[in-house]
């Protein structure tokens, strides 16, 4: 018995020792905004060596591959180009509600030998008068699974469609699976992937995590969309919700052709400002989601400080581009106020085009008698916030605004 308890005791002091990392150390929560600690926002015009960005080119041409490369390096992982044999076939073509769009699936092919592919479901305004504008987004539960989340909420085809409209959208976890567990090249762990994602198929020894997969993915839906005839290549936007509005923000940030930005309740990694540490952090989201990430990520958890950047300088890639930050109020755990403050801080950056910020200087507040689902938002400049009664979500009420301010930036 004595020899159990002694073994026992030998196997939690090695578990102790073993422990000794970021990984046993317990991941608290701040909820509370009084505790957000003092902190100082990076400020996105320095170059790495301590220098003042003062032009537009001196942006474009190496400050903004500076940005870039600090989050490929450190947060999401390097996003490959384009593969080569990528091509695209469609699979079926229908017209629906009543004539009003036009239903098709697009398979991407992502080989010449057509071993893998993933494939797009695409509306489009059936009655257009030349090429439409259009909004690109990956989806949470499968494209079929789209169709029955059509009225207020996710994918309100008929409303998009009536605006003028059209919409592309891939599974999420066609391009690569949202789970914890990396899958190898040529394993068939994964049900809904034939043998792993993207991530395997291509740079398997690669640093990027899921998050840099599905921008990719969007990459190759834009690379689709300047094939089709119907489509204006040039008034892409890329849309996503939570961790897939992190993802439009990378992908906008990584694809130029993405021609607007808009992340619905991103939250942590994404348009929240990480040195609030309020809410979601970075131990926390790097403890549940390890496969969003790159491995360098790792040594932050705890240390937003360290980070040597801010979710402002990823949404500034948008710049000069017109860029959509949105939120809801009761989803705490994106930090609302975080993702507005970084719609403000990225002022300086388009302030360089000559591009409007946020026309206030404050948070827009929703007043306690508002109606559920309302927004109140701040949308005339280049970049855009609004924040909507109710929980983490994207609802018809968002996309109300989204084709408000796209409709003014196309000039459609
Ligand atoms: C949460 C996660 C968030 C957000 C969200 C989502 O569990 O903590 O960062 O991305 O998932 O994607 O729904």
């Amino acid at each position: 018995m004595k020899r159990f308890i002694k073994i026992g005791l030998l196997c939690a002091a090695v578990a102790l020792l073993a422990g000794t990392g970021v990984n046993a150390q317990e991941v608290k929560t701040n909820l509370v905004e009084e505790r957000v600690p003092a902190y100082e926002l990076p400020d996105p015009l320095v170059f790495n060596n301590g220098k003042k960005v003062r032009t537009r080119r001196q942006w474009t041409r190496k400050r903004r591959p500076e940005i870039l490369e600090i989050f490929s390096q450190e947060m999401y992982g390097h996003v490959p180009g384009r593969p080569a044999g990528e091509h695209f076939k469609t699979l079926r073509e229908e017209t629906v509600y009543d004539g009003l769009g036009i239903r098709k699936t697009v398979r991407i092919y992502l080989d010449v030998a057509e071993q893998h592919w993933f494939d797009v479901l695409v509306h489009l305004p059936a009655q257009a008068k030349g090429r439409v504008p259009m909004f690109a987004g990956l989806n949470f539960k499968g494209n079929d699974a789209t169709l029955d989340e059509t009225s207020s909420r996710r994918w309100p085809y008929e409303q998009i469609l009536k605006a003028g409209f059209g919409v592309a959208t891939a599974w999420r976890d066609s391009v690569e699976p949202d789970g914890k567990q990396f899958v190898a090249p040529g394993a068939d762990a994964a049900w809904f992937c034939r043998d792993g994602g993207v991530r395997a198929w291509y740079n398997p020894g690669g640093d990027w995590g899921a998050i840099s997969a599905w921008a990719w993915g969007l990459s190759r839906i834009m690379d689709y969309l300047e094939t089709d005839p119907a489509v204006d290549a040039k008034q892409v936007a890329v849309i996503g919700h939570s961790r897939l509005g992190k993802t439009s923000l990378w992908a906008g940030a990584n694809d130029p052709r993405f021609a607007i930005v808009i992340s619905n309740c991103s939250g942590c990694c994404g348009a929240a400002i990480s040195r609030r540490v309020v809410c979601e952090n970075f131990a926390a989201i790097d403890k549940t989601f390890p496969h969003w990430f790159t491995r360098a990520f790792d040594k932050y958890r705890f240390h937003e400080e360290q980070f040597p950047a801010d979710q402002h300088w990823l949404a500034a890639l948008a710049a000069p581009r017109p860029l959509y930050i949105v939120s809801a109020d009761q989803d705490g755990w994106a930090d609302p106020r975080g993702e507005w403050l970084c719609a403000k801080s990225v002022e300086p950056v388009y302030r360089l085009f000559r591009e409007p910020g946020l026309s206030g200087e404050t948070m827009p507040v929703i007043p306690a008698d508002a109606e559920p689902d309302s927004v109140w938002y701040d949308d005339d400049g280049t970049v855009a916030y609004h924040i909507r009664s109710g929980k983490h979500d994207i609802l018809s009420t968002d996309w109300a605004r989204y084709l408000v301010f796209a409709s003014r930036h196309f000039k459609r």
